[in-house]
């Protein structure tokens, strides 16, 4: 257990918030996290199987006595990758069933005659896909994108389309491995069956599978989920918005929408909007309603509509623990299952929306993609009339940061570019950025991405690792609970250029850009991808070849196992602060920090101290520019 001091005011509202739980007899996930303590050696090492009927079964490694194998056979590297590979496949099928849904969203919009926010990115990914329409038929090319997206996840022949996104040396490597993802769901399948009891024992080929999957999320799944997100909802461009517990109001009806997919949050936006809903909330005695979003639905609202970010996923206890929250919302992954009894003991309504995910004690409401405002409206009414049943037990912290959010490739290359009335073709106008990199001005780039972890220090690791790398003109793009801890230290916003070194500070000052650009929600890692992609392609190298590096200091999800693999496959070096549970498998953790390296050109580190990661990826960035002798 680590202590909760993180950075500037955040730390007192965190404190306040502690307090008034403990004085409220309510639990969070810190005391559960210390009532946990010791946590189990043997699964915390991966050595732990429950794959068959006949264990479970451990590895004991402190003791020369104890068991070294299970008892069909299988060894410590046997389980270790068996269990990381799974949980892999679990984090690739999160996102990419999140892409699926998108995929259907903009099937339906078609057959509901909606229109969609961004013709010009459709149109570009049609070109892309080979799809052909004309001109002035928007549906038609809406409904062949769709649905040639939803092939994806299981066409039996080829592989998967963005896959060609990626520099040819980067796709020589994957062929040469037989990594390169056919299908989304076969790759998750596939490692499913292949760690079945009895089947693949060998941990290189294990991850062989794992990688293939993982790489169907990044170039798979969650490209489709924020590519399509975009097309039907709007590209992110640059705004400002608040952050932090602080943005919850005293006198207006405080909704909280928490999880992932924005076809919720966006029908959400309109339904709070609505005159007749506003008129309801007033006559309940409240000034207005305050939507606010938390964790990636908290990215996708804030990115697209400047709602405001009300915290990441250790936040979302204390959101309730404010007692100023009338209807918390959720739809799918990263939601505590104790919002539930926590929501018991103050007046808020848990209302769950996903047919996969409800919980106990929650209220349901299904979310129907058909009758999306009719759902959302139906939903705001439940939190509109649950203003009146507020206690006099309320306590919203003041603090509250402002940043800069919005930041997509298109985004990016259009401030870079001084582009100004459309959106530039993402292809061929990186070389502004290049420029930049090359000259030295900016050393290089790192995406600090990822979840909270009560393993280390809440919020601290991400902004430590931040602050130590602009200062050393390295730009930070961020992504996920690692944007919202950066925005709310105020990272994100343009004075932060104070912050970096020389050269990263004139070229932000220039630019108008914080050094720490928001990319949106975990899903949207993809963005990075796609812009590394683009960078890689311009200067004609591959990805591994580029100064980059990513860091996931206070990872704690499958997901985020998913999304390691496919960044460390795709070239990339990747600092965890939190290691994954593998250590009791020498084999397979050499496989992961060394072994990668020569087959991917990316591979994992583990580094829980921020300062010490930061001079970690720093040294990573300097020996890749000396290699490109820049
Ligand atoms: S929400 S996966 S806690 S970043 Fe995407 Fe945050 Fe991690 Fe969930």
């Amino acid at each position: 257990m680590q202590d909760n001091k993180q950075c500037n005011g955040c730390e007192q509202a965190l404190n306040l918030l502690l307090k008034k739980a403990k004085d409220d007899k309510v639990e969070t996930v810190w005391g559960r996290a210390l009532a946990m303590q010791p946590q189990c050696g043997f699964g915390e090492m991966g050595v732990c199987c429950t794959n068959c009927s006949m264990g479970p079964c451990r590895i004991v490694k402190i003791s020369p006595d104890g068991p070294k194998k299970g008892v069909c056979g299988a060894t410590e590297d046997t389980m270790a990758a068996r269990n990381l590979a799974r949980s892999i496949a679990a984090g690739s099928a999160a996102h990419s069933d999140h892409g699926r849904d998108i995929a259907e969203a903009l099937l339906n919009f078609v057959k509901q005659k909606r229109p969609i926010k961004d013709k010009e990115k459709l149109k570009l990914l049609a070109e892309e896909w080979g799809i052909k329409s004309c001109d002035d038929d928007t549906e038609n090319l809406v409904a062949k994108v769709a649905k040639t997206a939803l092939d994806e996840f299981g066409k039996p022949f080829g592989h998967l389309r963005f896959v060609e996104r990626a520099p040819k040396k980067r796709k020589d490597i994957w062929e040469s491995m037989n990594v390169v993802p056919r299908a989304i769901d076969r790759e998750i399948v596939e490692v499913l069956h292949s760690t079945h009891m009895g089947c693949d024992a060998d941990y290189r080929n294990i991850m062989n599978a794992a990688v293939r999957a993982a790489l169907s999320d990044g170039w798979g799944g969650s490209m489709i989920g924020t590519e399509l997100s975009d097309i039907l909802f709007g590209t992110p461009a640059p705004h400002e918005v608040e952050a932090n517990l602080g943005v919850l109001k005293e006198d207006s009806v405080n909704i909280v929408i928490h999880g992932h997919e924005p076809t919720l949050s966006e029908a959400m936006v309109i339904a709070v909007n609505d005159p007749e809903m506003i008129e309801m909330a007033k006559k309940q005695g409240a000034e207005s309603i305050n939507l606010v979003g938390m964790c990636c639905t908290g990215n996708e609202i804030s990115m697209r509509h400047g709602i405001p970010m009300a915290g990441n996923f250790f936040q979302q206890e204390l959101a309730i623990v404010t007692g100023a929250v009338e209807a918390m919302v959720v739809d799918v992954q990263c939601i505590m299952p104790s919002l539930s009894q926590l929501a018991k003991c103050y007046h808020t309504k848990l209302i769950t929306t996903s047919c996969k995910a409800k919980i106990p004690g929650a209220i349901h409401i299904e979310f129907d993609e058909i009758k999306s405002i009719e759902c959302a409206k139906k939903i705001v009414q439940e939190a509109v009339i649950n203003f009146k049943n507020r206690t006099g037990n309320l306590l919203i912290p003041k603090e509250k940061s402002k940043g800069k959010v919005g930041y997509s490739v298109e985004a990016i290359i259009k401030t870079l570019d001084g582009v100004t009335n459309t959106f530039a073709h993402p292809s061929g106008t990186v070389k502004p950025l290049v420029d930049a990199i090359k000259s030295g001005v900016v050393r290089g780039a790192a995406a600090i991405v990822g979840c909270n972890n009560h393993r280390v220090p809440y919020d601290k690791c991400h902004v430590e690792l931040a602050r130590e790398l602009i200062k050393n003109d390295v730009l930070v793009v961020t992504t996920g609970c690692g944007a919202h801890a950066c925005i709310k230290a105020g990272l994100m916003s343009d004075d932060a250029v104070k912050l970096a070194g020389k050269g990263l500070a004139t070229a932000c000052g220039l630019l108008k850009i914080p050094p720490v650009l928001h990319m949106g929600s975990c899903v949207d890692i993809s963005r990075i991808l796609h812009l590394v992609s683009m960078v890689a392609n311009y200067m004609d190298v591959d990805i591994k070849d580029l100064p980059i590096a990513a860091a996931a200091p206070e990872w704690m999800s499958e997901k985020a196992l998913s999304i390691g693999t496919y960044a460390v496959a795709s070239g990339i070096y990747v600092v965890l602060g939190v290691s994954p549970q593998v250590t009791g498998s020498e084999n397979l953790t050499k496989y992961l920090t060394s072994d990668m390296e020569d087959i991917y050109g990316g591979r994992f580190d583990i580094e829980p101290d921020a300062l010490k990661a930061a001079g970690k990826i720093i040294n990573h960035i300097e020996n890749k520019r000396k290699a490109l002798q820049i």
